[in-house]
């Protein structure tokens, strides 16, 4: 069984059904993503992209190596590349035609590396090959959000533990903002988020030989103020049993019952060198969107005594 399979088995056997977001970057659903980025309701990437543009230039050049966690199609990263060097640039992402896109958009700048594989393998394998270059870790558009809290601190950590001292990590955290305004960002009236959202479904079925019917579930996001996050569900709008063949597995749903298939963290600025510390680093600039509350920090890695 593939490790789509077993996590899609393990996930929808639980009691509070769960798919893993990872799974959502399909070909398919890394070009709904990138529509997403250009809707009116979601500030989020031209936040970041807007703090970019403007502060780029202030990253030391010193950073001849540059990894991206989850690049997906790079655009915004055309900011950093161009203010450095023409550095080796690793973009790092699980979604194939994310990578080639990302290929295409910043071949011109940067001699580049794509690397098909999960955050960590992809960090080893960057650090299997280098020799005395300073590193630059991107880990844009607030990616981090998606993680939990105890997953978030261990990520870092682990992220750290690839590093030397002296990298860099230039990390984005989408800020807490008014309820109505987060929620419209995660189920905008196009439908374009919901549409990502049921592609996960549309995945299992094509990967997996699933029998969901899309139109039997509904997207749904939701925020949770105790624990700062936008959760994104598929709520099934009947009851009713669907067979995935590749997963071995046949999932009932009640009326009503959700599939959580995303959490989106919020943070507050104050909140970030705080984390820096704990996971062994340390500010050494930050810079705030005025227009959308998004935080770009720029971390460097310190020594652990
Ligand atoms: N950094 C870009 C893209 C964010 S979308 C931006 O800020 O706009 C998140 C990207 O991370 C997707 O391209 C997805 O395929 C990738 N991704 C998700 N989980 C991953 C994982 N565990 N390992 C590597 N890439 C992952
Ligand atoms: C990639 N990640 C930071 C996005 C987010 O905002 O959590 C994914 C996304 N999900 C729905 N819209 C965008």
């Amino acid at each position: 069984m593939t490790e789509f399979a077993a996590d899609v088995r393990a996930g929808l056997n639980k009691s509070r059904k769960e798919l893993p977001s990872k799974y959502l970057y399909d070909e398919l659903g890394s070009a709904l993503f990138d529509a997403i980025t250009v809707l009116p309701e979601y500030g989020l990437t031209r936040a970041d992209e807007r703090i970019l543009a403007r502060h780029a230039r202030e990253i030391p050049r010193e950073f001849s190596m540059v990894a991206e966690l989850g690049s997906g199609s790079g655009k915004k990263t055309r900011n950093v590349i161009e203010a450095l060097d023409s550095p080796h640039y690793f973009p790092i992402d699980v979604s194939a035609p994310a990578l080639e896109r990302c290929q295409r958009e910043l071949e011109s700048l940067a001699q580049v590396t794509p690397l098909e594989m999960s955050y960590l393998d992809g960090l080893d394998r960057v650090r299997s090959g280098r020799d005395g270059e300073a590193l630059l870790v991107l880990f844009l558009g607030s990616t981090i959000g998606n993680f939990e809290a105890r997953c978030r601190a261990e990520l870092l950590a682990q992220v750290r533990a690839r590093m030397r001292e002296g990298d860099g990590l230039l990390i984005g955290f989408d800020l807490v903002k008014p309820v109505e305004t987060m929620l419209e960002a995660y189920d905008d009236p196009c439908g374009v988020t919901a549409s990502f959202n049921l592609n996960l479904l549309g995945r299992i079925n094509r990967e997996l030989g699933g029998g969901f019917n899309l139109r039997a579930f509904a997207h749904e996001a939701r925020y949770d103020a105790g624990e700062r996050r936008i959760e994104m569900h598929l709520r099934s709008r009947i009851d009713q049993t669907v067979a995935i063949r590749g997963a071995n597995l046949c999932a009932t749903f009640r009326e009503g019952e959700t599939i959580w298939t995303e959490s989106s963290h919020k943070f507050y600025a104050e909140e970030i060198p705080r984390m820096a510390r704990d996971t062994g680093f340390r500010v050494e600039a930050q810079w705030v969107d005025e227009e959308w509350p998004f935080a770009e920090s720029l971390w460097r890695a310190v020594g652990s005594g």
